[in-house]
């Protein structure tokens, strides 16, 4: 979805996913030497990170996935000068917060599961290459992707494929924003998370979750909906998603 539309908006996208997804170059982006391999060879302007398991997991695998991705992609665009990295950072990186009327970019980061550990320790690398090396690095808190709200909570966590599009290209384009952090949500009338950071970047989404509220709210609200609405990570906030560290 985000190729063909970054495309379409004039960019050139090398598209990579572990081998055997269909992607352009099959690659693992846990394998430090092989990202090394691939952004000396294709040399991009920007890198935008969305490789990772999107789910909870064991914490190291969420280490893996997230931390060691960042870390051999940021290695790789050092040495070889790749001066930008969008990240797919989520709202799960602060996802332990209450919700509360308008939640800030400069909330401390407040993981409610080992998936936002790793996004939190993620968007610290980010921070530490951008202070010793000068790259820019903008970490999208993405909220609820889909293409269209299914729940309540998605009534404010919304993000469509179209404003998806027109997230990453401002981050692709704003310039120089050193360390950065938007949230990755739509337009949506029910957004509890501060969009001015994102605006500031160029970020301007057009959709809103509204336009689906009274089909949403036809369904009687349920249990889970109510567990859903006291954390910003909604489910991922609630006991039923607690597991072992270790497998
Ligand atoms: C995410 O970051 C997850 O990748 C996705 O599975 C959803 O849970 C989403 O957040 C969400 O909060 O709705």
């Amino acid at each position: 979805m985000l190729a063909p539309g970054l495309a379409a908006l004039g960019h050139e996208v090398i598209g990579a996913d572990l081998p055997g997804q269909g992607a352009e170059v099959g690659i693992d982006c846990t394998d430090p030497v092989a990202v090394d391999a691939l952004v000396a060879d294709r040399h991009p302007d920007a890198v935008i990170h969305l490789a990772g398991i999107s789910d909870e997991s064991s914490l190291p695998a969420a280490l893996q996935s997230h931390v060691v991705t960042t870390g051999a992609l940021l290695e790789a665009m050092v040495r070889h000068g790749v001066p930008r990295i969008v990240y797919a950072s989520s709202n799960h990186a602060v996802g332990r917060t209450p919700r509360a009327e308008q939640v800030g970019v400069d909330v401390e980061g407040r993981p409610d599961t080992f998936y936002g550990v790793g996004k939190v320790a993620s968007e610290a690398l980010l921070r530490l290459y951008v202070d010793r090396h000068g790259i820019d690095a903008v970490s999208t808190r993405i909220g609820s992707f889909r293409s269209r709200p299914n729940s309540r909570r998605q009534l404010s966590t919304w993000l469509s494929h179209q404003d998806a599009i027109r997230m990453f290209h401002a981050a692709l384009t704003t310039p120089s924003p050193g360390n950065a952090v938007l949230y990755g949500i739509s337009n949506n009338t029910r957004a509890w998370w501060d969009l001015e950071a994102g605006r500031a970047l160029g970020y301007h989404p057009e959709d809103d979750a509204e336009r689906f509220a009274a089909e949403i709210e036809a369904v009687e609200e349920t249990e889970k909906d109510r567990a859903e609405a006291a954390h910003v990570g909604g489910s991922f906030a609630t006991p039923e998603i607690e597991r072992p560290a270790f497998d």
